[in-house]
């Protein structure tokens, strides 16, 4: 059977769009790339004490890095050799990082990510993945800014994850549909193997880390009842997966179809997540899967974000799920609707 590899997908896709230079394919190819070096890492952390990795010189002679630090440290370089990227916002990184060497400052696009999202899951060898946002650059001349950044998610150019998990997938959207592919780490290609991927028809899983309970809002608790309650018409009681790791969350939500819910709390209003390179590019796959994603009451990707780091709470998944959730927020806990 002929596959279809990653490369050889984007350069089809980037055939459909005349006005498309190729920049954008580069990028994408650019993160794939890195994907591989970090998921080779991933697949060995495992080996850390054994082999002298974790925290020690490793047998190449290098001082072995914290994985995430790795995994930030890759994208970084992947981005800057591609030079289509002027700018990068990284979870790893307080302030946004310069790509300003000669090819890099041209760049038409900024990345922000999540190089390692999760990896607190690596030592129980749990799932762990990467997020990525791509936008167009905003400003027009010399260094990017901050401003690049604070874009809302409907700006998106293009947005994904890659999940290291039993294997290493790299799911991308570029806002014509989402698409999955499976690294062979014999020929170290990634391969389309989910092509248009939508939330299914039948949904039944709900996943939230239901220790938080009592400091969710009373609409959060009140759908996690509904969740439970018994009635056959609507596939009810769901079944409740929560592995701790978004991407891994996420992808299983999109693949087996359900709801995926990290809301804010008395304690923390905005929640736990990241809005610029976590809960956008999760929110601009949702909606390209069939799906919907919003904070309680308002679309993810409408959010204006004003920080790098800001935080937002998060309701993702099928259409029907996420709408039942907002009405219980809109019903029981107004008071949670930011201003
Ligand atoms: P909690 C991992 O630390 C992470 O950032 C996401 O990947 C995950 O969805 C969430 O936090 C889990 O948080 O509070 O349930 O442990």
């Amino acid at each position: 059977m002929k596959f279809k590899t990653l490369t050889e997908f984007i350069i089809e896709k980037q055939a459909e769009y005349p006005q498309a230079s190729g920049e954008l394919s580069r990028l994408l190819s650019d993160i794939g790339i890195a994907a591989k070096f970090v998921n080779r890492e991933v697949n060995r952390a495992g080996l850390g004490d054994v082999m002298g990795y974790a925290g020690e010189v490793n047998v190449q002679g290098e001082e072995q890095k914290k994985l995430d630090v790795y995994a930030n440290d890759q994208f970084i370089a992947a981005l800057k050799s591609g030079g289509q990227c002027c700018a990068i916002g990284s979870e790893e990184n307080e302030e946004i990082i310069i790509l300003d060497n000669d090819v890099s400052r041209h760049g038409k696009y900024v990345v922000a990510m999540d190089p390692l999202d999760g990896s607190s899951n690596i030592e129980s060898n749990v799932s762990i993945g990467t997020l990525f946002s791509i936008y167009r650059r905003r400003t027009v001349r010399g260094n990017a800014q901050l401003e690049d950044f604070l874009q809302p998610g409907r700006n998106l150019v293009a947005a994904g994850y890659v999940i290291y998990g039993s294997s290493t997938m790299l799911v991308y959207t570029t806002g014509y549909g989402v698409n999955g592919f499976t690294l062979d780490p014999s020929v170290g290609l990634f391969i389309l193997s989910h092509p248009d991927m939508k939330y299914p028809e039948k949904c039944n899983i709900y996943s939230i880390n239901e220790a938080n309970y009592f400091s969710f809002p009373e609409g959060v608790r009140k759908y996690i009842h509904y969740c439970q309650e018994e009635d056959a018409a609507t596939n009810r009681p769901y079944s409740t997966r929560y592995i701790g790791s978004m991407v891994a969350d996420i992808h299983r939500n999109i693949i087996r179809g359900g709801i995926f819910l990290y809301p804010g709390t008395t304690k923390s209003k905005k929640g736990k997540l990241r809005l610029l390179y976590e809960c956008c590019p999760v929110a601009f796959l949702a909606e390209q899967a069939g799906g919907k994603a919003s904070d309680g009451f308002r679309r993810i990707l409408d959010i204006q974000p004003a920080m790098l780091h800001e935080r937002s709470p998060i309701f993702v998944g099928p259409v029907k799920m996420v709408e039942q959730a907002e009405n219980l927020m809109r019903l029981y806990s107004s008071e949670f609707k930011p201003d």
